[in-house]
């Protein structure tokens, strides 16, 4: 929405009064103005495309190849991904990569047929037209990816270039990515912009773009899967058209991809293979995602609007009293004292430590909203602080940025700037003080309410970008992923013996690195429900593991059924969070009735239960960049009917959950990949492929397990054991298992189980340094029916 309806939304609901308002009308006009002053109008421009090739230099791991009017750099690093970029862009700088990636020796640039070259490597081939079309071909030499040559258009008078790539992909080709997206996981033909955005109210399906948006694109078809990356942080939008597969004799038409940037290098990263191998390759170039500490794969708490510690400590009893898991509760901004950041509400929260500390002998943490905004107050302490520094954005003219935020006037810090990233860092030492485990980071697209025009700041505003300089066009969309970078820094040196815990509303390609996300305002409703794991999938694909909803949706008041299909999603998800705004409905799962309390408590205690198999996934995800939660094509991406399928959801290898998303729904079609799956509620086995039915009565939604494999759980005694789904006769089956190494740094250990049949005895292996050994774990078999393992 617009600032306007955003104001008028806000009076609507008493949330701000005439002098907020104000505020925000003052925001849009000194935006605009600034705007005026400080980026000059484009005048007229010039188109440009590449021309043909002049001259080739090979160089180690492809090299640069020299057209007319521009110049092509390619290289193919030893991970197998390729990178390659116009106008004599490199690989770095980029905020998205965590290091500057190896070129491959071995791969080298050729002459092709009819003037062009190519570069052959181990995992795919580059073939380069004369004219500068770049095309991606699996070492089978089948297309998995064309980029037409780029075109430019430059202002006559010199300035920023626009630039527009296009691109075909197969005809079955489906795409998936570009961040958290509502409508997805799958997207549709559409414009999706490359812009991050608070939408100013809470979302749906049709809301775009959201919070956080990457130009990362997973593209799923039979030839292959691969992940392409423009590494370009500009404000742009992407524009997808799926392709069409002639029927009988009919010509195919390609799937189509445009990218079109407002400014930025035109560069390009791509890998190819399975799923698992390209999210192992992302994770590589940008960086393995942070196992968050095991506290944080449990069940958090929040609210808008608690109210004080005594509401605080009332509803940590709720849980206790009832017999609910809880490990985390979450404080929003209404602790702070005045809305000002790293402060607290003495009345409200006067013994803070204290609280943390009784809250911690229960098992449950506290974590903390963390807003990037600095209320601009002579004598509040970090503005004073952050001005002595020169930590605040500043505009072309010179003047420190203003805008408008919850504490009222705010100025922003510039993340992009390391000394500004450690005066930030240093400031979560007061909150470990408070006694914070975890960190929330919120409004950091970032936003500044505004009456009317974009709610974030100004274009022109200026940024350090690491020294570079540059404006916000080009900082904006890593603002988050840099707020995150101080945040996690500083927990690693301020709490060095811990993994950090951050999740960020916003951010860009690499944030996992730092920590995860959650879905930020979703709309309560069905629509919401459904958009909310559209965003969980769309992240994972895009190399960030960790997400989650707000149960039972942000805004609004959630009938007990549609709270009750929330919660039992969001217990399959990697963050399991109950939240919503100051002027919603209560979370609590004791708000709903007692049936629906039941139903929560049995989700409550699975989610514990499945402990053990989080932590693998958290792991594993550390180790692979495999996300923990995938669409269901991930092992199976030859299977298109499964691309298609959006309503249900892989946790790991070897649980497929199928939530319900519709009101009254107490049986749903449930497609299968391959092999024997078993409900895990009723050890009923399926065949798959293809689609069942199985039952989702109010007390569970459906949960299959894959036949063979191996879950680590908690059992009775909180110690691990191995549930082992029987493999389908005459076949085997197996899993990894990561141990809990604790929250610290250890080295995690992985576990690798084999099960099969010997005879008519299932057994449960372990490989071990000097072969297989029997499971030192106790072992529980399940989906046996009539027949019992022996062991
Ligand atoms: O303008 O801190 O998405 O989770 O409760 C709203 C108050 C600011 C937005 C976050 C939401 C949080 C709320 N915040």
């Amino acid at each position: 929405m617009n600032g306007r309806d955003l104001v008028r939304s806000m009076r609507a609901v008493g949330a701000v009064g005439t002098a907020h308002a104000v505020r925000t009308m003052r925001a849009a006009w000194r935006a605009r103005r600034a705007d005026a002053a400080g980026l000059p109008p484009r005048g007229p421009e010039r188109a440009r495309v590449p021309g043909t090739v002049q001259e080739v230099r090979p160089g180690p791991g492809g090299g640069v190849i020299r057209f007319s009017r521009s110049e092509l750099r390619v290289i193919v690093a030893v991970n197998g991904a390729v990178f390659w970029g116009w106008d004599g862009a490199s690989p770095e700088p980029s905020y998205a990569l965590a290091g500057s990636p190896e070129p491959d020796a071995r791969a080298v640039l050729e002459p092709d047929t009819e003037g062009g070259w190519r570069v052959v490597a181990e995992r795919v081939t580059v073939v380069i037209s004369r004219h500068g079309a770049v095309e991606v071909q699996t070492p089978g030499g089948v297309l998995v990816r064309r980029e037409l040559p780029p075109r430019w258009w430059e202002p006559v008078g010199g300035g920023v270039a626009r630039w527009t790539q296009r691109s075909e992909v197969a005809a079955d080709a489906r795409f998936f990515g570009l961040g958290g997206r509502a409508s997805g996981p799958r997207l549709r033909n559409g414009t999706y912009r490359l812009w991050n955005t608070d939408p100013g109210r809470a979302f749906g399906p049709g809301d775009d773009p959201l919070y956080i948006t990457m130009p990362v694109q997973v593209v799923v078809a039979d030839a292959a899967t691969h992940l392409v990356f423009h590494d370009t942080s500009w404000d742009g939008t992407v524009t997808l058209r799926e392709g069409e597969e002639g029927a009988g004799s009919g010509h195919d038409r390609p799937g189509a991809s445009e990218l079109r940037m407002q400014g930025g290098p035109l560069r390009c990263w791509v890998m190819v293979g399975t799923p698992a191998r390209v999210l192992l390759v992302w994770a590589s170039l940008t960086g393995a995602p942070t196992p968050p500490p095991s506290w944080a794969l449990g069940h958090h708490h929040a609210r808008w609007g608690f109210g004080g510690a005594q509401e605080v400590r009332r509803i940590v009893s709720g849980y206790l009293e009832r017999g609910l898991p809880l490990d985390a509760v979450h404080l929003d901004i209404d602790h702070y004292d005045a809305h000002r950041v790293f402060s607290v509400d003495r009345e409200a929260y006067g013994k803070l430590p204290e609280l943390a500390e009784d809250l911690r002998g229960d098992g449950v943490r506290l974590v903390s909203i963390v807003d990037p905004a600095v209320s601009a107050e002579p004598g509040h302490d970090v503005y004073d602080g952050g001005m002595a520094e020169d930590a605040f954005v500043r505009g072309a003219a010179g003047g420190v940025v203003r805008g408008v935020a919850w504490p009222g006037e705010v100025v922003f810090p510039d993340f992009t700037d390391a000394r500004v990233r450690r005066w930030w860092g240093a400031l979560y030492a007061e909150r470990l003080g408070q006694g914070f485990a975890g960190f929330w980071h919120d409004m950091n697209e970032p936003t500044s309410f505004a009456a009317f025009g974009e709610s974030t700041l100004p274009r022109s505003a200026r940024h350090a970008l690491e020294g570079r300089g540059g404006d916000h066009r080009e900082a904006h969309n890593v603002y988050a992923l840099n707020m995150a970078r101080a945040g996690y820094e500083a927990l690693r040196d301020l709490a060095p013996e811990q993994r950090p815990f951050v999740f960020s509303r916003s951010g860009w390609a690499g944030m996992q690195r730092y920590g995860g996300a959650w879905s930020g305002d979703v709309a309560t409703g069905w629509p919401g429900l459904r958009a909310s794991l559209s965003l969980v999938l769309g992240l994972g694909l895009c190399g960030v593991p960790y997400s989650g909803p707000d149960v039972g949706g942000f805004d609004g008041f959630p009938s007990p059924e549609l709270y009750l299909r929330w919660f039992q999603m969001a217990a399959c998800l990697p963050l399991f969070r109950t939240h919503a705004s100051l002027r919603a409905g209560r979370r609590e799962p004791w708000e709903f009735g007692p049936q629906v309390l039941e139903h929560a408590r049995v989700a409550l205690v699975e989610r514990r239960r499945l402990a053990p198999y989080f932590v693998t996934l958290a792991h594993l995800a550390g180790r692979t960049g495999a996300p923990y939660v995938r669409p269901l094509w991930w092992s199976a991406p030859e299977d298109r009917r499964l691309r298609d399928c959006e309503d249900a959801f892989l946790l790991g290898d070897a649980l497929l959950v199928a939530p319900v998303l519709e009101r009254g729904v107490e049986r749903r079609a449930v497609r299968l990949p391959n092999g024997r799956w078993y409900d895990t509620a009723t050890e009923r086995a399926y065949e798959g492929p293809g689609e069942v039915l199985v039952d989702a009565p109010l007390s569970r939604i459906p949960v299959l397990a894959r036949s063979g494999a191996v879950v680590p759980v908690r059992g009775d005694d909180g110690g691990l054991e191995l549930e082992v789904w029987a493999p389908a006769p005459g076949r085997t089956g197996g899993g990894l298992v990561v141990p809990d190494p604790g929250d610290g740094w250890a080295e995690p250990e992985i576990e690798r189980y084999v099960t099969r049949w010997e005879g008519g005895r299932l057994v449960v292996e372990l490989e071990h340094e000097d072969g297989m050994i029997a499971s030192p774990r106790p072992v529980r078999v399940r989906g046996l029916g009539g027949r019992r393992a022996q062991m």
